[in-house]
């Protein structure tokens, strides 16, 4: 079996082109990080065929994330020629037993580095291993217009976009009865958006990048990708709304908390009124 036949190598393409395919990754726009499990690490590391890479100071320092292995885009690969050639635009990280440096173990085979928001990734992996009892594997940032165009028309709080997308599709408040933290306009790929993030992480399993994309974490490619495209339909209806002159009535508090309640899942309640 090569490495591209392994199945987190398969979800990760699948999930590439998926989103390529929604419209959300324009030119080499998102990244996606999987950490992966002990029995995958060992599957991996029979099928690799070169000798790892030196070691890279990441310039953070996170040990709690020692000896972990990722499975990463490239910095600057475009996701809509993932699926052709698997092997140059994703890459395979290991991390020392410091958690400050790193080192390629498969792909970019035709040179370059894991994605530029590798920081941003790393610090809201460490993060949410500690905030999930260790599931939460996968990191997906995306550029969705409609959650996008939502970061200027919403006062940008926690509180007010959570609410904005819950009130817009009976799915939101299902899917993400946390909500989803916001975070200001910053500069992509900067240690500041990265270390806002993950504060924000602590508590949502989603962050909001004004006028940029979304952030969404979760156990397996199919639930994070499920997140990032919930509450890009959600912010969807809200624009498109908002385009036809407004809403003439929304989800009120009260069918918000039903929702939650005929589902079985906790509503952030702080956030109704
Ligand atoms: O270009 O999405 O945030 C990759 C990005 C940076
Ligand atoms: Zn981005």
């Amino acid at each position: 079996m090569k490495m591209t036949e392994l199945p987190i190598v398969e979800g990760l393409v699948r999930l590439c082109a998926d989103g390529w395919q929604q419209g959300w990754h324009e030119r080499n726009g998102g990244n996606v990080t999987y950490r992966l499990t002990r029995e995958e690490i060992e599957a991996a590391r029979i099928r690799l065929t070169r000798l790892p890479g030196e070691w890279k100071a990441l310039g953070i320092s996170l040990p709690e994330l020692g000896g972990e292995w990722f499975l990463a885009t490239g910095s600057g690969k475009f996701f809509r020629n993932v699926p052709l050639c698997p092997e140059d635009a994703l890459c395979l990280v290991e991390l020392n037993e410091a958690g400050d440096s790193w080192r390629l173990r498969w792909g970019l085979c035709n040179g370059g580095k894991p994605t530029s928001e590798l920081a941003a990734h790393l610090l809201n992996h460490s993060v949410r291993k500690a905030a999930t009892g260790g599931a939460c594997r996968v990191m997906y940032h995306a550029h969705p217009a409609h959650i996008v165009a939502l970061t200027f028309l919403e006062e940008l709080t926690d509180k007010a976009i959570s609410r904005a997308l819950w009130q817009s599709e009976t799915e939101a408040p299902m899917v993400f009865p946390g909500g989803v933290g916001v975070v200001g306009c910053m500069v992509p790929g900067s240690m500041e958006l990265a270390r806002a993030s993950s504060e924000k992480m602590k508590e949502y399993d989603a962050v909001v990048w004004a006028h940029h994309g979304l952030f969404a974490s979760g156990p397996d490619f199919d639930t994070a990708f499920g997140l990032m495209h919930t509450v890009e339909k959600a912010a969807q209806v809200r624009v498109l709304v908002t385009n036809a002159g407004g809403a003439r009535q929304q989800i009120t508090d009260e069918e918000i908390r039903a929702i939650a309640e005929g589902c079985g899942v906790q509503i952030r309640e702080e956030f109704l009124l």
